[in-house]
């Protein structure tokens, strides 16, 4: 990828305004910013998350009735993301609620979500099974507010995902708002119709929905993959344990990501928040594909596929997922640009592939970036720069370095202890050897004059033991 000064540009933005967008008013920061720390490596936790560590790429749908109004309240616009909307205008209960009848989203094809899955090369699917508004996306026998029973679409799109998923072997797991529920008197978050969150009994609503929701969600649909929580409002460890238990108890292999409100099985970043330093933990980077989760009919700022690849590489070489997400409309079509900028990732992605599923992250670290030594921010703390030209993914005996900027005739690479038995590109069917010199702890590869690839080529060095590997 050439960086383009747009790029750069969005870069700085999105890390800056995305969090404080995606995140809306009423969630602390400290719960959307990095997630809770991951439990402690044990066998059985080593085993659950082997899928997770190969997978590196996944794919969030966030997908409920707020696809219908899709940003805009008795035609005025609201502001802030799609599926905070009935929060953001403290639409009451009994008006949301109505949007349930006109919800009938015949053009959903749940072949089609799970082959575009598939086609961007992601691994997985988390699709929101009951976002904050409360309404239950499949058929819940524990609440009549939900897609079959109380729209006349009555398909459970679940199931159909599920079969889905099966087939083309994609791993399918479920978010699941276990605090916020802004339709049930004892659930967090709404205030304007249930007032004060320390009134209600919380406990009631865990009982009587959330608890038993998850159970129907890893009871019904097969093998769930993960329980995407989320907003931990309210969560004591001892109402945490109650989640973690029946997880253990009905899915033993199924992980819980980090806004439980205990230790999951990885740490969840903040929304679109990629760290910029290598992160030892196992961790998983929700993000946006423009500003908004659920479906916004006026947010058209894509991101291009440049940046989405980069990202991916740069989360890679941190040691994270990445799970980026598309709100699909209330027809159940996934916008189209997301489908064109997904699907350009995964044409990179069937040629550098062996440089992202199942890699380690760098040896190296300089090529992150660095503290500035004269700029802070507004708290006074060194502001990172990043650095954009190159990043590097490892495999035992092999380092990937990904060129975002083509270097020109060479390549050269410091703090290589080992020796460099081959180099090659991934772009290049044949693979051919490609010149390379060692000189102390610095490696100078020779490279054609142009990039062989879109977005980022990858040089293969091939070495007695590669990078660090987890
Ligand atoms: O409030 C939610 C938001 O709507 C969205 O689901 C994101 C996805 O990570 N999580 C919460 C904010 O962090």
């Amino acid at each position: 990828m050439t960086v383009t000064p747009r790029i750069l540009k969005r870069c700085i933005l999105v890390s800056i305004v995305a969090p404080l967008l995606a995140s809306a008013p009423g969630i602390p920061r400290a719960q959307v910013s990095r997630g809770q720390s991951a439990a402690p490596e044990t066998p059985e936790r080593a085993a659950r998350m082997r899928w997770f560590r190969e997978a590196k790429f996944g794919l969030f749908i966030h997908w409920g009735l707020y696809a219908v109004p899709a940003g805009e309240w008795k035609g005025q616009p609201i502001a802030g993301i799609g599926e905070w909307i009935m929060n953001r205008a403290k639409i009451p209960v009994k008006e949301y609620e109505q949007l349930a009848a006109q919800f009938n989203p015949t053009k959903f094809n749940a072949v089609e979500w799970v082959q575009l899955a598939a086609d961007a090369g992601m691994k997985y699917i988390v699709i929101t099974s009951k976002h904050h508004d409360g309404f239950a996306m499949y058929g819940s026998k524990a609440s009549p507010y939900n897609i079959v029973d109380a729209t006349p679409f009555k398909r459970d799109p679940l199931k159909e995902l599920a079969a889905a998923c099966a087939r083309k072997r994609i791993r399918l797991g479920f978010y699941y708002s276990q605090a916020q529920d802004w339709h049930e008197p004892n659930g967090a978050g709404n205030t304007w119709d249930f007032g004060p969150d320390d009134k209600k009994d919380f406990d009631q609503y865990l009982r009587t929905k959330a608890e038993p929701q998850v159970r129907e969600l890893l009871t019904n649909y097969g093998l769930v993959c993960l329980i995407w929580f989320d907003t931990p409002r309210m969560m004591t460890a001892e109402r945490s344990q109650r989640f973690i238990d029946l997880l253990r108890n009905l899915q033993p292999a199924c992980l819980i990501d980090g806004r439980l409100g205990a230790a999951g099985d990885y740490r969840s970043m903040g929304d679109n928040s990629i760290p910029n330093t290598a992160v030892k933990d196992d961790w998983e980077v929700p993000a946006t594909l423009n500003h908004t989760w659920g479906f916004k009919k006026d947010d058209t700022d894509w991101k291009p596929p440049s940046e989405l690849v980069f990202k991916l590489v740069d989360i890679v070489s941190k040691g994270g997922n990445y799970l980026l997400n598309v709100g699909p409309t209330a027809e159940g079509i996934i916008p189209q640009a997301s489908q064109d900028n997904l699907r350009a990732v995964g044409r990179w992605l069937k040629v550098n592939g062996e440089a992202i599923y199942g890699a380690g992250p760098t040896p190296f670290g300089n090529e992150l970036g660095a503290y500035s030594e004269t700029e802070k921010d507004k708290n006074g703390k060194p502001v990172f720069q990043v650095r954009q030209d190159w990043r590097c993914t490892t495999k035992p005996g092999k380092l990937y370095i990904h060129l975002f900027k083509w270097p020109g005739a060479t390549f050269e690479l410091r703090g290589v202890k080992d020796t460099v038995e081959r180099a090659y590109l991934l772009a290049d069917p044949k693979h051919k050897a490609l010149p390379v010199k060692k000189n102390g702890d610095a490696v100078t590869v020779t490279l054609p004059e142009r990039a062989p690839g879109e977005y980022d080529s990858v040089l293969c060095l091939t070495t007695k033991t590669g990078g660090a590997q987890r």
